[in-house]
């Protein structure tokens, strides 16, 4: 994502209901983030582990906003898992530069498993900013798997579904270098990777050039760096939107920020 003027945020949530209104609430964390703690772990579909944006590569009037959800699914599990229809889906878009929201899109199952129904909110303006988020006027629906890339009303394409998980990442590397992050050395895990349990064995990520450690004066590993996640065949649930550039950037201020959201009413 480097060179993009956009930001990229994930996030999980915790929420609370306040009087008689149904409010999702979010506690936003930074970078990639897979497994990161019990409460993403109790709630996989709502474990967001990375949130992309990027020019839709077929439309120069289109940009395109990714979230993917549910670490590390197995390819044994493809055709098992789905959304979760207790979560907010959210993309949250600041188009005037102060770090607050102008604009939201929403998601949300109607029902649980692979045969579900999302439906769609927005790009519209929130009812909430912040924390705590209401749903705005539906925009359409979309079922999940679905491929065919019809648009929405609003011009908007969504697909959520199963995907190569697209995050780059040496991740048995990083077990070798902070191995007490490791869960397969932790009950009830099995060792699966062969990683060791002991002490650390690396002290750098792979991939660094001879240049590099020259420049500054270290010795960083120059193996090649292997990308664990998809060597491995790991896969998330993808939630994406292809939306028409002019339904969210406001022409005195072109630059974007994109974060985004999971939230549930429960706190759980
Ligand atoms: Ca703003």
């Amino acid at each position: 994502m480097k060179g993009n003027p956009v930001r990229i945020v994930g996030g999980m949530t915790l929420a609370l209901v306040a009087g008689a209104l149904l409010l999702y609430g979010a506690h936003p964390v930074r970078g990639s983030d897979h497994q990161d703690s019990p409460t993403t772990v109790n709630r996989p579909a709502a474990d967001i582990t990375d949130v992309f944006a990027y020019q839709a590569p077929h439309n120069p009037n289109n940009v395109v906003l990714q979230m993917d959800v549910w670490p590390l699914i197995t390819h044994s599990q493809l055709g098992m898992v789905a959304l979760d229809p207790a979560v907010m889906y959210q993309f949250k878009i600041d188009n005037t530069g102060d770090g607050v929201e102008d604009l939201v899109i929403q998601l949300q199952p109607t029902t649980a498993g692979t045969g579900q129904s999302i439906n769609v909110y927005g790009p519209g303006k929130p009812n909430e900013t912040g924390t705590y988020s209401s749903f705005i006027p539906q925009t359409g629906s979309v079922a999940f798997n679905d491929r065919s890339g019809t648009p929405l009303s609003n011009g908007m394409k969504v697909f959520v579904g199963p995907t190569k998980d697209p995050f780059f990442f040496d991740l048995l590397t990083f077990f070798n270098i902070i191995p007490d992050r490791y869960y397969g050395c932790h009950a009830p895990f099995t060792n699966a990777f062969g990683v060791p349990c002991g002490g650390a064995t690396a002290s750098s990520f792979n991939g660094f050039t001879s240049a590099f450690n020259q420049q500054h004066s270290t010795s960083c590993s120059l193996t090649p760096a292997s990308d664990t996640l998809s060597s491995h065949q790991f896969n998330v649930i993808a939630i994406v939107v292809e939306v028409p550039k002019s339904l969210l950037l406001n022409p005195a201020h072109p630059v974007m920020g994109v974060w985004a959201t999971t939230s549930t009413t429960s706190g759980s």
